[in-house]
């Protein structure tokens, strides 16, 4: 409950980072949520994320639209900037603010209801215009908050609680961010720390549109025998395309990788990411390809999980649109003013 407030005091021997910071420097408030909802289990990860990267909480800007999943925030990095905004529409202000200021962490938070219903042209667009961010979609195929409707990521023929069949098909968010161009997509399942947090890792790494979609039940409204979304059904049907690892620049590499089907991509800023390629067909830096098992996955009934897609060669908006380098609020007024004799030559221009 929000007004309990978490203890400050913690074990003397919890490990530190290379900041001096403990996991426990990475939460936030006290969970709202229910018992056992995947979206708890996220937060989980994303602290364990950010405090494995040795971020300083101040340099993250979480941003979220409106639903259970949209309300995690307040649940991890309690010392970092955030934003809940308006349902489906937190792609906009994300946008906006990546604009106004380049240097922070842009990490967008939604749900299926937020990012495939409501939100959908907004999801489409900041994929597109490859914002330089790191979108989780904790995806359990319907509106938790408003308590259980199906949502535009239940498949066609899945059961709600009360039994009746979803007739609709699905929007698959991961087909959907490929096509529209974004440049790492992957998909998780909030039961499977082990690949999720090493996902988000890469994720933030990455300079472009990352986008993540986390199968994550909804123990109160979508988690029976009939839903596609439930722990049981993604147990029984999940297709682990790879698993990867994820250095930051300059650490030394302690693990031996030297058994085969092992992919290193070189990241930007000088990390690494190891592939350990599980599947025989796949190869994630084919979209097409991608997309191609994507699809033939879905209609086996299957989910793909792991790094479905990287692009080598991500480029972010800022670099689309050649905008200044600092920061909006750092800027002067010399910076911000052309001065009247350069007005008098736009208005000009424009006559
Ligand atoms: C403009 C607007 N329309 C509808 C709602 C009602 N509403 C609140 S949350 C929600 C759906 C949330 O579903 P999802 O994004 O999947 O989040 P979940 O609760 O499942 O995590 C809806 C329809 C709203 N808050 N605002
Ligand atoms: S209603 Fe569903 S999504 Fe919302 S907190 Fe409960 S289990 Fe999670
Ligand atoms: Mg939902």
């Amino acid at each position: 409950m929000t007004y309990i407030t978490k203890p400050r005091l913690h074990h003397p021997t919890l490990p530190e980072n290379k900041l001096g910071y403990t996991r426990r420097d990475y939460e936030g408030k006290v969970s709202t949520l229910c018992a056992g909802c995947g979206h708890d289990s996220i937060s989980a990860a994303l602290i364990q994320a950010f405090w494995e990267l040795a971020i300083e909480p101040h340099r993250v800007a979480k941003l979220s639209g409106i639903g259970c999943s949209s309300k995690t925030p307040d649940y991890f990095l309690g010392n970092s900037h955030g934003f809940n905004t308006v349902h489906g529409r937190m792609p906009s202000v994300l946008t906006g603010a990546n604009l106004a200021n380049r240097d922070l962490i842009y990490l967008g938070v939604s749900g299926d209801g937020d990012s495939a219903s409501i939100g959908l042209g907004q999801f489409a667009h900041v994929m597109r215009r490859g914002v330089n961010m790191t979108y989780i979609l904790e995806n359990n195929g319907v509106y938790g908050l408003t308590k259980g409707q199906f949502s535009a990521t239940a498949d066609k023929g899945s059961k709600a609680k009360k039994g009746a069949t979803n007739k609709d098909a699905a929007i698959d968010t991961v087909s959907l961010a490929l096509l529209m161009g974004a440049t790492f997509v992957a998909r998780s399942f909030s039961g499977d720390k082990k690949q999720l947090t090493p996902l988000i890792k890469a994720a933030i790494a990455h300079p472009g549109a990352a986008f993540i979609d986390v199968i994550s039940p909804c123990v109160a409204f979508n988690n029976h025998a009939g839903s596609t979304k439930s722990y049981d059904y993604i147990r029984e049907h999940n297709e682990v395309v790879n698993r990867l690892d994820f250095w930051p620049s300059r650490e030394t590499i302690t693990v031996d990788y030297s058994a085969g089907g092992v992919i290193e991509v070189p990241g930007a800023d000088g990390s690494i990411l190891k592939l350990r390629k599980l599947h025989a067909d796949y190869d994630p830096s084919d979209r097409i390809n991608a997309q191609a098992m994507i699809s033939s996955a879905a209609h086996k009934g299957e989910v793909l999980t792991g790094l479905l897609f990287l692009s080598p060669d991500a480029e972010d908006l800022h670099a689309h649109l050649n905008t200044f380098e600092a920061p909006f609020n750092k800027l002067g007024e010399k910076d911000l003013c052309p001065g009247a004799g350069m007005l008098e030559k736009i208005n000009a221009g424009l006559r």
